[in-house]
């Protein structure tokens, strides 16, 4: 439990009160983790502070209009923002020696360890993005069509165009403020949910002939072995809406999607419909998330990911 929280206008005060600001994102970024990160950088560029982002891996092509400095080091951190991430272990090796020194986590996740010195959380919200809005306008900045687009970006790719179940009244509130202060949610949907790249497509082509349903096709699962992402040359992005596919199959109330790291490191991300919690099933293995959506990794062989997976997939559905 966290018990280190502040609320947002201490966030906002916090953030005012320091310069040479590092920004960290999770690992494996999604919109919302780098689109909070990059509204955060603008808002504090506003306030002629110096700051940039950093992220273990590479930030994907299609968030490049985000417009995000990247740190590589430019100045000496003095202060250490995290947006958007539960636990340090999602930093990624590559930046922990900054993860272990956070200052204020700005987050949504209700499984936050509190690892930050100080934690601005709200566990109800959809998206850190819906957040960051208040964060940013905590901080007296004017919200602009730059800032505009980086938290809409962020509020809706984690609500997956606002039809999630934890997308609340006040998400299409503060997303209008958002299309009023210039938003361009058309550029943005396009780019994020009218088009898929031909990857993208020849990993479900595989993925929809090798799924498997288990417990009376309450629960399918996908696996991605690494030599058929390696064969699609697949990157990250390539891969995010995959785990999308099973669970949104007529009956099925827990969708599993087990992708292949290395050898023996395996990435369950698990979906489910109002019937299971996926949070208490990746929680089985190690892992976190949100009540519908949520992951784990596990070190093992293919067979025992899926047995293990499974296990806690039968305990919830008798829940
Ligand atoms: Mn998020």
């Amino acid at each position: 439990m966290i018990n280190n929280g502040i609320s947002i206008e201490n966030a906002a005060q916090m953030l005012l009160g320091a310069d040479n600001i590092l920004i960290l994102c999770h690992k494996n970024p999604d919109g919302d983790t780098l689109g909070s990160a990059a509204a955060l950088m603008y808002a504090l560029k506003s306030r002629n502070k110096i700051c940039a982002v950093l992220c273990q891996d590479k930030i994907p092509e299609k968030y490049d209009f985000l417009g995000i400095d990247v740190y590589e080091n430019q100045f000496v951190p003095e202060f250490i923002v995290s947006v958007d991430v539960a636990d340090q272990k999602l930093f990624g090796d590559d930046v922990m020696v900054y993860g272990e020194n956070v200052d204020l986590c700005i987050d949504h996740h209700p499984s936050n360890t509190g690892y930050a010195k100080a934690v601005c959380c709200d566990g109800t919200l959809p998206a850190a993005a819906q957040l960051m809005y208040s964060v940013v306008a905590a901080m007296d900045v004017e919200i602009d069509r730059t800032i505009a687009n980086c938290l809409y970006t962020g509020l809706m790719t984690d609500t997956g165009c606002f039809k999630f179940s934890s997308t609340t009244a006040e998400t299409h509130i503060v997303a209008a403020e958002l299309l009023r202060c210039g938003a361009e949610h058309n550029f943005i949907s396009e780019r994020f949910f009218m088009s898929r790249s031909k990857k993208t497509i020849e990993l479900e082509k595989y993925a929809l002939n090798t799924m498997e349903y288990y417990f009376d096709g309450r629960c399918a699962v996908i696996v991605l072995p690494k030599d058929v992402l390696e064969k699609v040359n697949a990157q990250p992005s390539d891969i995010d809406g995959i785990s999308a596919i099973p669970r949104s199959i007529e009956g099925v109330d827990v969708g599993i999607t087990i992708r292949q790291i290395n050898d023996n490191t395996f990435k369950i991300s698990v979906r489910t419909t109002e019937c299971a919690n996926a949070s208490e099933i990746a929680q089985g293995l190690g892992g976190g998330g949100h009540t519908r959506a949520a992951g784990c990794e596990v070190i093992c062989s293919l067979e025992g990911a899926k047995n293990a997976i499974l296990r806690e997939v039968e305990t919830a559905l008798c829940r």
